[in-house]
């Protein structure tokens, strides 16, 4: 019984220390460009998409395991958290043309020594 409370005690300070460590990004939209371009987070962080522009805006992930947003309408939000490390390219459908596209890039969280 010691044993599992210890480990339950355990578990959970693993998981509430990852949600501290874990950050929120944003990316505007702004004049049909995702600012920053390219963002570089961590496993577990959670992405933000703003859509500051007065025209729908689309997230659309080259990896469809990764669920996008067709419909980001003006003033509103859409977010993903990252679970997996990788680089994962998107763009906006309607706008890739002009040159509206992204890159997420999922690092391992750093281990302290
Ligand atoms: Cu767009």
């Amino acid at each position: 019984m010691k044993t599992i409370m210890k480990f339950l005690f355990i578990s959970f300070l693993m998981v509430s220390g990852l949600q501290v460590l874990a950050a929120e990004h944003r990316i505007t939209t702004q004049g049909w460009v995702f600012t920053p371009e390219v963002l570089t987070i961590s496993v577990g962080d959670k992405v933000t998409w703003v859509n500051d522009d007065d025209t729908i805006h689309t997230v659309i992930f080259q990896d469809p395991k990764i669920q996008g947003n067709d419909k980001i309408k003006p003033e509103k939000e859409f977010s993903v958290v990252f679970n997996t490390p990788g680089e994962f390219p998107y763009q906006c459908r309607q706008h890739k043309g002009n040159g509206m596209i992204g890159k997420i890039i999922v690092k391992e969280i750093a281990t302290k020594k």
